[in-house]
């Protein structure tokens, strides 16, 4: 009989004390696949000599069922695809690495957050929230912001959005809130879009959507980049430190090139000439080495004041405005490499609010608590079954070891005869970490808990609107045309009189002018705010600049990218400074001109006027040369170029006779954030510093008479 093992007096063997990146890319090592210099064969390892031909009987003669190799080949193709996430369907992501600044032992106990030499891997994955996996990157929607960190302690998914509150108080809402803004169930339309009766339907009734449907109405909506999003936790969560301390945080994720939207009519326009637009952002930006980064901020709030606010920390509507609670920076987090596969990274990864690790506790927010049900819920039949942390990108660096066995596709060939605990078979092994001191298992934070079994919303609660006027009142007037802008073009597209005059309802109680100005465009009457309606609230913030995108920008042209538009005969002295000068402020330049080859001696374009339109770039420059000038003036697409740019509010610059391109798509001149003239130098430090604050705002009346 073989020997058994026999338990030590006490304890359990340790988790390693350092988990880094390399071994995260190390345990991916085992199952990567590369097939340079390897043969073709079958899923059982037989070699294939011939790919091309199914066996046959005779030149001319039918297909024989004995063809292993073609039943096996359609086989797997016939079952490819998997179901897409019901949600969050479209998405991107990477590998990263995550740091913390300095010990936050004070706050928790969670490993990751102690020692600022630490690296903890991480894979981040975005995501548009309606559309299906298909669908165009640049549509207005929320989008998801999730990370995995692999702990030495185990997997801690922080899966929140890039807005900070939700549209909805209580998880039983989800399903009705994701069947209105689907497309609709009788002809499957619209896609990725949020312009539809149901939504508007839906949201109308539902007051307590107001506050992030404004979110949602504004340029959060629609980001210039994953890299310029903030990203947010929503809930309030709990940290809890080695003495067993309890404090509330909220985490936020600020991006260090800081934030940026698309205009409406740009994002519009990418939708469908560039439907990949972010997903190919975040990669050129990883392969190109400018790794996008963001510090994690937590505000903390002590558990003493939890009832101290005019809103109840528990309801995901609504947030800490920064000027009660300030934002603490306590760590990085760096993308530092693509994945390898699409498949198998992005499309399996598994996230679930529920994965935390000690030193991190849940509170008793109706969504949250909701969630923890439904993400491992939904994998079970995303991922084929309960086995899905098996699959290596969801495989914790901790060591895992539990009586749990069998289901579809198990990996790992348990050894001993013992799934159960307590056990003396085998030794008593695997065993729990009960006291803390034996092993550092997670123990749930104690919470006083008392109370009737009741279906009931908590009154502190009801505030629906008071927010919502923060945020309004927070926007710059650009911001606010844009929300006006949004709302009146989602409206317009509601075929149903009576929603659209719901709605303008609730914008009347967030703000009396916004509901005026949307009416207007929707020509009707404005309404007036319903005083007597219990749901207004007071907030005791009325103005918070952090709300804002435009007011809190840091002018910055670092990895902006920019078209230096050229045609044959080009000054490539022009073209050379140009791209001199942005390279050494960390930006981009692409040489675009009518057709692929060389506009100037030593020069190559990078791509044609119609294949990359302005709308994929930050700013434009138009090189000097006569003849290149006379061939850009008199080509339609080139003005067009350059007037859409002048639309979109982008910083525009001429060297030289590029000017006459300017003058033959009849730009108005002297225009602020549009440098001209022969002295490239001089051109390149305007151009540079009105592209710094990415838009010239100043610009958006006259902008509005340029055809789009
Ligand atoms: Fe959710 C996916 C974010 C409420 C149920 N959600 C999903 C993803 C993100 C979020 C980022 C994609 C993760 C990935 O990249 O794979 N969800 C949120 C946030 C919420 C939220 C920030 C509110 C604060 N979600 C929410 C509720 C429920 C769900 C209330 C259900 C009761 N969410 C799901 C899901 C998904 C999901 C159906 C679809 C795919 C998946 O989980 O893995 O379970």
């Amino acid at each position: 009989m073989a020997t058994k093992k026999q338990p030590p007096a006490t304890g359990v063997a340790p988790s390693p004390s350092h988990i880094n990146t390399n071994q995260k890319v190390e345990a991916l090592e085992t199952f990567r696949a590369d097939a340079t210099n390897q043969a073709l064969t079958t899923n059982q390892g037989v070699k294939i000599a011939d790919n091309q031909n199914t066996l046959r009987a005779g030149e001319r003669g039918p297909s024989l069922l004995e063809d292993f190799i073609m039943r096996e080949k359609i086989t797997h193709f016939d079952h490819e695809r998997i179901p897409e996430r019901i949600v969050h369907a479209r998405g991107s992501a990477a590998h990263g690495v995550f740091k913390v600044y300095e010990s936050q032992a004070e706050l928790t106990k969670a490993a990751f957050l102690q020692d600022p030499s630490k690296e903890t891997p991480v894979y981040v994955r975005f995501s548009t929230v309606q559309g299906s996996r298909g669908s165009a990157d640049t549509v207005r929607d929320v989008r998801g912001f999730a990370v995995k960190f692999y702990t030495e302690e185990g997997n801690f998914d922080l899966v929140g959005n890039n807005m900070p509150v939700f549209f909805i108080q209580d998880a039983i809402k989800f399903p009705d809130f994701v069947h209105a803004v689907k497309p609709e169930p009788h002809n499957e339309m619209p896609q990725g879009a949020s312009a539809h009766d149901t939504f508007w339907d839906f949201v109308s009734l539902v007051p307590e959507s107001a506050h992030m449907v404004l979110w949602t109405m504004s340029d959060r909506a629609i980001p210039r980049s994953l890299r310029t999003m903030e990203g947010f936790g929503i809930h309030t969560f709990r940290f809890v430190n080695a003495q067993g301390k309890g404090r509330f945080v909220k985490f936020h994720w600020r991006p260090t090139i800081g934030s940026a939207s698309l205009l409406w009519d740009e994002a519009q326009k990418l939708a469908g000439k560039d439907s990949d637009f972010h997903r190919r952002d975040l990669w050129e930006a990883i392969d190109n080495g400018d790794y996008p980064e963001w510090e994690l901020g937590v505000q903390i709030v002590e558990e003493e004041d939890e009832h101290k606010f005019d809103f109840d920390l528990l309801d995901p509507t609504k947030i800490i405005p920064e000027e009660l609670v300030p934002l603490k920076m306590i760590g990085k987090l760096t993308l530092n490499r693509n994945p390898d596969n699409f498949f198998a990274e992005t499309e399996q990864v598994a996230f679930c609010p529920g994965h935390i690790v000690p030193g991190l506790d849940f509170t008793n927010d109706p969504l949250l608590q909701g969630r923890l049900f439904s993400y491992t819920d939904t994998q079970i039949s995303r991922l084929g079954g309960p086995n899905f942390h098996e699959i290596p990108i969801n495989r914790p660096l901790a060591p895992l070891h539990n009586g749990q066995r069998d289901a579809m596709h198990r990996q790992t060939i348990d050894k001993g005869q013992a799934s159960y605990e307590p056990n003396s078979i085998d030794g008593g092994w695997p065993k729990e970490t009960a006291p803390a001191a034996a092993g550092g298992g997670f123990e749930s934070y104690t919470e006083r808990v008392e109370g009737s079994k009741i279906r009931v919303r908590s009154p502190s609660f009801k505030d629906h609107y008071s927010q919502a006027t923060l945020f309004w009142n927070s926007m710059t007037d650009p911001e606010k045309d844009h929300i006006v802008g949004a709302y009146s073009f989602e409206l317009s597209k509601v075929e149903r009189k009576p929603i659209r005059e719901r709605q303008l309802g609730i914008l009347a109680n967030i703000d009396e002018t916004l509901a005026a100005r949307v009416a207007e465009n929707l020509g009707l009457p404005a309404p007036k705010k319903n005083a007597d309606a219990d749901e207004l609230g007071k907030s005791s913030v009325t103005e918070s600049p952090a709300l804002s995108i435009i007011a809190k920008a840091k002018p910055s042209v670092k990895t902006r990218k920019v078209a230096i538009l050229a045609a044959p005969g080009a000054d490539a002295a022009s073209i050379k400074a140009a791209q001199d000068a942005l390279k050494a402020e960390g930006a981009h330049a692409k040489v675009i001109s009518p057709t692929l080859g060389s506009p100037a001696q030593g020069i190559e374009a990078d791509a044609t006027i119609l294949g990359m339109p302005s709308i994929m770039f930050d700013g434009v420059i138009v090189a000097g040369g006569k003849d290149s000038a006379k061939t850009l003036s008199e080509s339609g697409d080139a003005r067009h170029f350059v007037l859409e740019a002048f639309k979109h509010l982008k910083a525009i610059g001429a060297i030289g006779d590029g000017e006459d391109v300017l003058a033959a798509a009849h730009l108005p001149s002297g225009e602020e954030g549009v440098a001209v003239g022969s002295d490239a130098k001089t051109v390149l430090k305007s151009f540079i510093e009105a592209m710094s604050k990415h838009r010239v705002w100043s610009r958006a009346q006259k902008a509005e008479s340029v055809p789009a």
